[in-house]
């Protein structure tokens, strides 16, 4: 039986990978970190949490993640985890190099002293470039990163190069445009819509507040990229590739869409409020997944439309089941309202 770590498995990605793993026979590993309060809400949700077998490890520790790598015995190593939001690197920008960027190293130095035998994958991503003027975006285009979790993440990538290079490490680079779904975070755009349209759809709210709503994204859908991840690993020879759906909407469209299948006119409450835009923001990203649909027989089943419609109905069916009594595993009920919380930005406004 084939053993796979994933970092970062309590994440979107790593609870679908772990569940696509898993499908396919392998062992599965996943790295977790201590908190106050247990967050596996995802794995129980794809009731695939007595499945896997956990190891707690923070990226700012080397020691945990050698122990990690020592304890699972992998033939993979999934690396997903980092402090994902773009937004959040901004606030913290020295914790996105310290977890984001550097996590990516002590996770290829694990494997070069334990056993440079493990292939690994690296999530790389689409905001590397930024604001590049290549579109759509290929796998030799130029890196322009446009904010600390970018600018983190392409160092990763450049570590994930040199150890292929410098020592014969199977690494690759899965540069992945932004992929959604019901488990996506809450702080993520798609989510806050689909899940601010279900509490305005049963009267809970009113209002919401978005940023910049002219920024275009290529939106694919999780449960399909994690796949890509996979393959990329299986092939004779280790590469980088984009993974994207080739479209790009803005966030209106998103909007409208996700209001139109509520039934409800998006213009009646969406409100746009500074506190959601950031410092500097990736306004145009729109991918060419050519050498992956060649090389790894990969292609995007679910485009724009059906993605907004997955979320949107899965957002609603879930707080009407909980209003009516039902408790499952989900992250919606306990996340703080945004109005309570300062950002940077905001501060940067009062100013
Ligand atoms: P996510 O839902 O935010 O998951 C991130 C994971 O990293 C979580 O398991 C989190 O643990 C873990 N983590 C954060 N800080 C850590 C630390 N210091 N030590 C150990 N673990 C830590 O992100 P995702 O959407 O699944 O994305 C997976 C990866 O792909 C990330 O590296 C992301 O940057 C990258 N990526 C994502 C997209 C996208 O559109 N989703 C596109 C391109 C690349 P907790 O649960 O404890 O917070
Ligand atoms: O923002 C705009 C925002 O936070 C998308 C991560 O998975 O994908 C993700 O990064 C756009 C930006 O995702 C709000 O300004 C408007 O232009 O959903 P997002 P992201 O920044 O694209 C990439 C590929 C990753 O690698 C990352 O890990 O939407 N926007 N209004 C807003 N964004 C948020 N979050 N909230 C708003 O209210």
């Amino acid at each position: 039986m084939k053993r796979a770590l994933i970092t970062g498995i309590t994440g979107q990605d790593g609870a679908y990978l772990a569940e696509f793993l898993l499908k396919k026979g392998y062992g599965v590993y996943g790295t977790y970190r201590r908190l106050s309060t247990p967050n596996f809400w995802r794995l129980q949700y794809l009731d695939i949490f007595d499945k896997v077998s956990l190891i707690p490890a923070d990226l700012v520790d080397s020691s945990s993640l050698v122990e990690a790598v020592k304890t699972s015995d992998p033939d993979e190593v999934y690396h997903l985890a980092a402090q994902s939001f773009v937004g959040a690197s901004f606030e913290q920008p020295v914790g996105a190099g310290m977890v984001t960027g550097l996590g990516v190293t002590r996770m290829l130095e694990a494997i070069r002293q334990v056993n440079p035998e493990i292939r690994f994958y690296q999530a790389a991503t689409s905001e590397q470039f930024g604001g590049s003027s290549d579109m759509p975006m290929r796998e030799e285009d130029a890196f322009k990163p446009a904010s600390p979790y970018a600018a983190a993440k392409l160092y990763g990538y450049w570590l994930t190069r040199i150890y292929r290079g410098g020592y014969k490490i199977f690494a690759c680079n899965g540069i992945l445009f932004n992929h959604e779904s019901p488990l996506r975070g809450l702080e993520f755009v798609t989510r806050k819509i689909s899940n601010g349209i279900a509490k305005i759809a049963l009267g809970i709210e009113k209002e919401l507040r978005l940023g910049n709503l002219e920024a275009k994204r290529d939106w694919g859908y999780a449960p399909e990229y994690v796949e890509s991840m996979w393959l990329m690993l299986q092939q004779r020879e280790p590469d980088d590739y984009v993974i994207a759906t080739g479209e790009a909407h803005s966030i209106k469209e998103f909007a409208e869409k996700a209001f139109e299948i509520a039934e409800l006119d998006w213009r009646d409450h969406v409100k746009t409020d500074k506190k959601f835009f950031r410092p500097l923001d990736v306004n145009y990203l729109q991918g060419d997944s050519a050498k992956a649909e060649k090389k790894l027989g990969w292609k995007p089943k679910v485009k724009f439309e059906k993605l907004v419609e997955i979320m949107v109905n899965e957002d609603m069916q879930r707080w009407a089941r909980w209003q009516k009594g039902e408790r499952f595993p989900w992250d919606a009920p306990n996340y703080p309202s945004e109005d309570k919380i300062l950002s940077r930005t905001l501060t940067l406004e009062r100013a």
